[in-house]
């Protein structure tokens, strides 16, 4: 049994049947440096209640898996000492749970949350994917395969929500990752472009196996897939706004750089992702930094929409 602790407002906009949207939390603490960290937190919730839902902040304290976070605990979260949060994912959630404090749940521990409360809308930044270089193929320090993928791809394919993103992070192996959610029966569609969201880019450069061209055509496609009872997620994905996007060429150079350092200084493991993204955010100078603040913000909008028009198509 999950020892779930759900915030009040949550309880009863799900018990009423209304749209609720889960946001993950360690974008926040890891993700984020602090104050934009609270700042991305903050407008999030602030997002999905303008498109009409409840927001349900996933994280854990005290052996509690909170679902809906009071103001304060949600500062307490974003403000606590760096290196005092662990992140917890499906293989962690156990010792995460049982070792007292803050952790902030990936993806997958969000999923696992919100789906036992019966939120059908999850909204995230970027997922997490295959790793370049997780099956070989890289040069020096690296060449061997390391096999990090993360636990993200299999909660999609085991736990059925819709999860709006801006694509598999920038920073991975983007067709490998698609590869992988088309084998464990995830559908990936796209928003209004042929192209799967590109994280910091507008585009990955990758055709999207579905595109529809709004928000209620996904509900659409949401509610068909989710009615079938397959078991597995649909990933959404949407591009971050064209004010704060990165050009596909300069991000590309930044990531090249930040994967190369990281094989050198042997950073490996869930440290990984969150170092490749804060020595991404030095290399660009912040560009980054402004467009994983966007996207984030963006993705919450999306979700908040797309949860109201589920709720209207379903009664
Ligand atoms: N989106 C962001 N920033 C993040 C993440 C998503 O914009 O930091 C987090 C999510 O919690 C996701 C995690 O589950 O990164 C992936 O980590 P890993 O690659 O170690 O599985
Ligand atoms: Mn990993």
């Amino acid at each position: 049994m999950l020892p779930l602790q759900v915030a009040t407002e949550v309880v009863d906009a799900l018990a009423a049947g209304q749209p609720v949207v889960a946001l993950e939390s360690t974008l926040i603490s890891h993700g984020l440096a602090h104050p934009a960290n609270l700042e991305v937190a903050r407008a999030s919730e602030a997002a999905v209640r303008t498109a009409g839902a409840v927001p349900a902040t996933v994280a854990i304290h005290d052996g509690r898996l909170l679902v809906g976070l009071a103001t304060d605990d949600l500062e307490a979260l974003a403000t606590a000492p760096t290196g005092s949060v662990r992140k917890a994912a499906r293989p962690t959630l156990a010792a995460a749970l049982a070792a007292g404090g803050w952790s902030a749940t990936t993806v997958s521990a969000t999923m696992i949350a919100a789906h036992a409360v019966g939120i059908r809308v999850f909204a995230t930044g970027g997922i997490g994917g295959v790793h370049r270089g997780a099956f070989g193929g890289r040069s020096g320090a690296t060449s061997r395969a390391t096999l990090d993928v993360s636990s993200d791809l299999e909660e999609l394919a085991r736990t059925p929500m819709a999860v709006v993103c801006a694509g598999p992070k920038a920073i991975l192996d983007v067709p490998a990752t698609l590869e992988y959610l088309e084998t464990r029966g995830v559908p990936v569609v796209a928003v209004g472009q042929e192209q799967v969201a590109g994280f910091y880019a507008r585009s990955s450069g990758i055709r999207a196996p579905l595109t529809v061209p709004d928000v209620a055509a996904a509900a659409r496609m949401v509610a068909m897939h989710l009615g079938l009872g397959l078991g597995s997620s649909v990933l959404v994905t949407v591009p971050v706004p064209a004010g704060e996007a990165l050009a596909r060429e300069e991000m590309e150079a930044a990531v090249e750089r930040a994967i190369e350092e990281a094989g050198r200084d042997g950073i490996a493991g869930p440290a990984l992702t969150p170092w490749l993204l804060a020595r991404v955010a030095v290399l660009t100078e912040g560009a980054s930094v402004r467009a994983n603040i966007a996207l984030i913000v963006n993705d919450a909008r999306v979700a908040g929409e797309l949860a109201r028009t589920l709720v209207l198509t379903r009664s």
